[in-house]
C-alpha cells in the first residue's frame, strides 16, 4: 500500500467556507445576500490567492537562495483558459471549495463559469505553453513564463446569418483577481532614433542608440500552482504604458490632449492580441509588441541574474536558459547581445558565447506562410542598433562557419544568409534563432524529421545535434481531472489516485478493457458528458441533438490545411445518401465544429459560412429522420473546449500530412476516450504507436505518397471525373440549396478545391476519408467492441502527459534541477 500523499493545505470546508465569506465582505465589499454569482467566484478566487502568494513568496525565496538554472519560457501566447478549478484541482481544495459552497447555497460549477477565459492566445501554441508551465510548476521546476498583459485576447466570435462576426474580448475588463501589479519591477524599452559611433581615446569605438521614443513595460504577476503546489511559479506579463516623462513637456506646453494621445499609441501596444495563426503581414505593431516584451524580459532576466552574480557573465548560462517558443520571441537574441556588447561593455565573442549557451528555440510549423520574416527597412526604423547586430550575427556566421563547411560556395552562403536578398531584403527570424540557439526542436517525431529534412537541412548538416525532437504533450489536470470529473472518478477507483502525475498508470486499467462492467461504467460517464453537451449545444445554437448519435467532433483553429472543408464533403455526401434514400441504415451522427478563422482569411471564413448554412438545411429537413446533425458551437475557447471534449465518440484529425506540426487536441480527445479518425500526420502517428492501429481510423496520404503526388503534379479534376459522389457533392455547392435566392454564394469552395489546384489534397484523400467513416459507422454498432476500443485509447495515452514533454526538455535541452518547497 502506498503512503498517504499529504495535501499542500490541510483546510477544512468550513474553514474555506469562512475564508470565501470573509473576502465577500471585506474584499468585495458585498455581503451573502445580495452577492451575485460573479461576486462569489471573485471571493473564492481571493480565499484561495491568499494560500497562493505565500507559496509563491517562499518559492523565490527558496529559488534565489539555491540559485540553480531556471528556465525563462517567452511566448507571445499563453492560452489560459480559467484559472479556478484548475487552482482548486492543483492544491487539492476542490472537493472542500464544492463543500463550502454549496453550505452557502453556491453549485461550484455554476461559480466557475462566471470567470472569464484568459484568451491570450490563438490556438496550439499558447494552449501548449500553458499546459507547459503547469508541468514545470508541477515538477517542482524553477520557471518564469514572460508575456503581454493584452487588454484584448482573441476575439470573442458571432455568427450572424452564418457569418463569423469578431467582438473584442475584454478578460479584465472589471479586474481580475488573480493578478498582481509590481512597480518595483518595471521596464524602461527603447524604440526608434538612432545610432552614434563613439570613439575613445584608446581608439576603441562603442555604439550609443539613441532612441526616439521610450515605452514603459508594467509586469503583472499571474501565480502558477503547480499539482500538489510543490511550488508556485509565476506568469510575468508585461503592459506597455508610456515611458516616465515623455509626454512632459507636451503636457506643460499645455498640450495636454496630445500627451493623451501619445498616452493613447504607448498603451497601443500591449492593446490587442494579433488574430493570426498562419500568415505574417510585417505589421510595425506587431514587432514593436514582440521587440516590447522581449526587452521587459530580457532586462528582468538580466536584472535577477546581476542580484545573485553581479558581473560574473561566465556563469550566465550555467543560471539562464531562455526558450523561444517559435520565432516571435526571437528578437531577444540581438537585444541580450546589445545589453551585453553596448551596455556591460563584453566583446562579441565573450557575449556570443553566453547567448549560443543561453537559447533554445522551438519551431511550431512548416508552414512557409507562417515563418516570420521582417523587412530589412521596418527593422532599420523601429530597431535600428538590433539590425546592425543581426548583420554582424550573419557575416560572422556566413564568414567563419559557412565558410568552413562549404568553402568558397557564395550559392550556400546566400542560401543560408540570416537576410534574404532577393525580392525585398528580408530578416529571416528562423535562421537568426536557429544559428543563435543551443538546441531547436520540433514537437512531434515525423515533425522534427520534416524539419531537418525540408526547413533545416542544410543547418542539420552544419550543426549535428542541434536539431532535437520533443513531443507536445497536454496536462491531464485540467483536461482529464477538472474537465472529465467523472472519468476521474472511475480511474482513481481503479488504478489509484496517482494518474494525474502519473498518466501512464492508466494502463492498469487496460486489462479491465473487455470487462463488460468496467464498459458500462465507462460509456455510461461518456453518456452523462453527451447530456450535458446536448444541453450546451441546445442553449448556443438552437438546434435539438440526441446523446444517442455518434458525436463527431472536428475543434481547432479554422484553416484549409487543417481541412474542416473535407469533413464538410463528407457530410454533403452523408446528406445526398439520406435523401436518395431515406431508409438508409446508418448511425445517427451529431457533427460538431468549433472553429475561429483569421478576420483576414477570407477562405477560412467561406468555409465557416458554408459549414452553417449547411447545418440550417440539414439540421431542419424532415426527410433525413435526425440521422444527420452538423452543429457549429460559437466562440471555440479553452473553457468549452472543455465541456466538447468529454463528450466526443470521434475525433478528427485530417490535416494533410505533413502539415500539422503536432496537434494536441487529439491528445486531449482521446485521453477522453474519443476514437480518432486522421491522416498518418503530427502526433497522430505516435497516437497510433501508442492505441494500436486497431483502435484508430487511419486514412489518407503519408507525407511520401503527399510529396510523390505533388512532384507528378497533382491534377483535382482526375478526382472529380473519377468519383461520381465527389462530383456530385462538389457541384452542389454551386447551386443555391444551401443559400435560397443566392446561387455561387457556397462556390469559392468548389473552386479552391479545382480551378485554385487544391494545395492541400482534399480530393485525393476524399474517399479514403469517407471509408474510414463508413468503418466508424460498423465499429459503433458493436458496443462491447467500441467500448473497448475507447477505454483503451484513453489508457494509452500515458506519453502525451505534458509532464513527461517537460522532463524531455529538462534532460534534452534545459538541464534544470528540480527545487521543490520542503
Ligand atoms: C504564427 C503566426 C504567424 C505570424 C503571425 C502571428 C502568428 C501567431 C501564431 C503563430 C503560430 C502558428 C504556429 C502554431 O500554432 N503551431 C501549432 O503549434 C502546436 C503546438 O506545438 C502544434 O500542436 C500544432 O500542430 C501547430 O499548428
Amino acid at each position: 500500500a502506498t503512503k498517504k500523499q499529504t495535501k499542500p493545505f490541510d483546510l477544512s470546508a468550513d474553514n474555506l467556507q469562512q475564508r470565501i465569506v470573509h473576502h465577500l465582505r471585506s474584499t468585495l465589499g458585498t455581503h451573502e445576500n445580495k452577492a451575485n454569482d460573479k461576486a462569489w467566484w471573485n471571493a473564492t478566487c481571493s480565499a484561495i490567492n491568499e494560500l497562493v502568494f505565500e507559496k509563491l513568496t517562499d518559492t523565490q525565496a527558496s529559488h534565489s537562495k539555491q540559485d540553480t538554472r531556471a528556465v525563462n519560457y517567452l511566448s507571445l501566447e499563453f492560452l489560459m483558459g480559467r484559472l479556478l478549478s484548475n487552482n482548486l484541482h492543483n492544491l487539492e481544495l476542490f472537493g472542500e471549495a464544492e463543500q463550502a459552497l454549496k453550505a452557502l447555497g453556491k453549485d461550484i460549477y455554476q461559480v466557475c463559469e462566471e470567470e472569464p477565459d484568459m484568451a491570450l492566445g490563438n490556438g496550439g501554441l499558447g494552449r501548449l505553453a500553458a499546459c507547459y508551465i503547469d508541468s514545470l510548476a508541477t515538477l517542482g521546476y524553477p520557471a518564469i513564463g514572460y508575456g503581454i498583459h493584452y487588454e484584448h485576447g482573441l476575439f470573442r466570435q458571432e455568427f450572424k446569418d452564418g457569418h463569423q462576426i469578431e467582438r473584442p474580448d475584454s478578460w479584465r475588463e472589471y479586474g481580475n483577481p488573480w493578478e498582481i501589479c509590481r512597480p518595483e519591477s518595471v521596464q524602461e524599452v527603447p524604440l526608434y532614433g538612432y545610432v552614434e559611433s563613439v570613439f575613445e581615446d584608446d581608439g576603441s569605438m562603442r555604439k550609443v542608440w539613441h532612441a526616439g521614443r521610450k515605452l514603459k513595460g508594467v509586469p503583472w504577476d499571474i501565480p502558477i500552482v503547480g499539482y500538489g503546489a510543490k511550488l508556485v511559479n509565476v506568469l510575468r506579463l508585461w503592459e506597455s504604458k508610456p515611458g516616465e516623462a515623455f509626454d512632459w513637456d507636451v503636457f506643460n506646453a499645455g498640450g495636454y490632449v496630445d500627451a493623451q494621445s501619445e498616452k493613447a499609441q504607448a498603451e497601443t501596444v500591449s492593446k490587442v492580441l494579433y488574430p493570426n495563426d498562419s500568415t505574417e503581414q510585417g505589421k510595425e505593431l506587431r514587432l514593436i509588441q514582440q521587440y516590447f516584451f522581449c526587452a521587459c524580459s530580457v532586462k528582468d532576466i538580466l536584472r535577477r541574474f546581476k542580484r545573485a552574480n553581479g558581473n560574473n557573465w561566465d556563469v550566465f548560462a550555467d543560471k539562464v536558459a531562455i526558450q523561444l517558443n517559435d520565432t516571435h520571441p526571437a528578437i531577444s537574441v540581438p537585444e541580450l547581445m546589445r545589453i551585453l556588447i553596448d551596455e556591460e561593455g563584453l566583446t562579441w565573442a565573450k557575449a556570443w558565447d553566453v547567448c549560443r549557451h543561453t537559447f533554445a528555440y522551438t519551431n511550431h510549423t512548416l508552414l512557409p506562410e507562417a515563418l516570420e520574416n521582417w523587412s530589412v527597412s521596418l527593422f532599420e526604423r523601429v530597431l535600428p542598433r538590433h539590425l546592425e547586430i543581426i548583420y554582424e550575427i550573419n557575416r560572422r556566421f556566413l564568414e567563419t562557419e559557412v565558410e568552413a563547411k562549404w568553402p568558397g560556395d557564395d550559392e550556400m552562403k546566400r542560401k543560408l544568409s540570416i537576410i534574404k536578398e532577393d525580392g525585398g531584403r528580408m530578416v529571416r527570424m528562423a535562421y537568426l534563432s536557429v544559428v543563435s540557439s543551443y538546441k531547436v526542436n520540433g514537437v512531434a517525431a515525423i515533425h522534427t524529421r520534416l524539419v531537418k529534412k525540408d526547413l533545416f537541412p542544410e543547418f542539420n548538416e552544419l550543426y549535428l545535434e542541434k536539431i532535437v525532437n520533443v513531443t507536445n504533450g497536454v496536462t491531464p489536470r485540467r483536461w482529464l481531472k477538472a474537465a472529465n470529473p467523472e472519468l476521474s472518478a472511475l480511474y482513481d477507483k481503479t488504478v489509484g489516485t496517482g494518474w494525474p502525475t502519473q498518466l501512464n498508470l492508466l494502463k492498469d486499467a487496460l486489462p479491465k478493457a473487455k470487462d463488460k462492467k468496467f464498459q458500462k461504467e465507462f460509456m455510461a460517464i461518456k453518456h452523462d458528458n453527451k447530456l450535458r453537451l446536448v444541453k450546451e449545444i441546445k442553449a448556443l445554437t438552437g438546434v435539438d441533438v440526441s446523446a444517442d448519435a455518434i458525436f463527431d467532433i472536428q475543434i481547432k483553429r479554422l484553416h484549409e490545411y487543417k481541412r474542416q472543408q473535407l469533413n464538410l464533403l463528407h457530410i454533403l455526401t452523408l446528406y445526398r445518401r439520406l435523401l436518395a434514400n431515406p431508409e438508409l441504415d446508418m448511425v445517427p451522427r451529431v457533427f460538431i465544429f468549433g472553429a475561429k478563422a483569421a478576420p483576414g482569411y477570407h477562405m477560412a471564413k467561406q468555409i465557416i459560412y458554408a459549414i452553417n448554412k449547411v447545418a440550417d438545411k440539414v439540421n431542419n429537413d424532415p426527410r433525413i429522420q435526425d440521422k444527420l446533425k452538423v452543429v457549429f458551437m460559437p466562440n471555440y475557447r479553452v473553457s468549452l473546449a472543455e465541456k466538447l471534449i468529454p463528450a466526443a465518440d470521434v475525433s478528427e484529425q485530417i490535416s494533410t500530412a505533413g502539415l500539422e506540426a503536432s496537434g494536441t487536441g487529439n491528445m486531449k480527445l482521446a485521453l477522453n476516450g474519443a476514437l480518432t479518425i486522421g491522416t498518418l500526420d503530427g502526433a497522430n502517428i505516435e497516437i497510433a504507436e501508442e492505441v494500436g492501429d486497431d483502435n484508430i481510423f487511419i486514412f489518407g496520404l503519408n507525407v511520401d505518397q503527399v510529396e510523390s503526388i505533388k512532384r507528378q503534379g497533382y491534377n483535382p479534376y482526375d478526382y472529380y471525373y473519377g468519383n461520381a459522389e465527389l462530383k456530385a457533392v462538389l457541384d452542389w455547392l454551386d447551386s443555391d440549396f444551401f443559400t435560397p435566392g443566392h446561387p455561387g454564394e457556397l462556390s469559392d469552395i468548389k473552386r479552391s478545391l479545382l480551378e485554385w489546384g487544391d494545395q492541400y489534397l482534399c480530393l485525393a484523400d476524399y474517399q479514403g476519408y469517407c471509408d474510414a467513416h463508413a468503418r466508424i459507422d460498423v465499429a459503433y454498432r458493436d458496443t462491447a467492441k467500441w467500448a473497448e476500443m475507447a477505454i483503451i485509447n484513453s489508457a494509452c495515452m500515458g506519453k502525451f502527459n505534458s509532464d513527461r514533454s517537460i522532463q524531455d526538455y529538462v534532460d534534452t535541452i534545459w538541464h534544470l534541477k528540480a527545487c521543490p518547497l520542503g
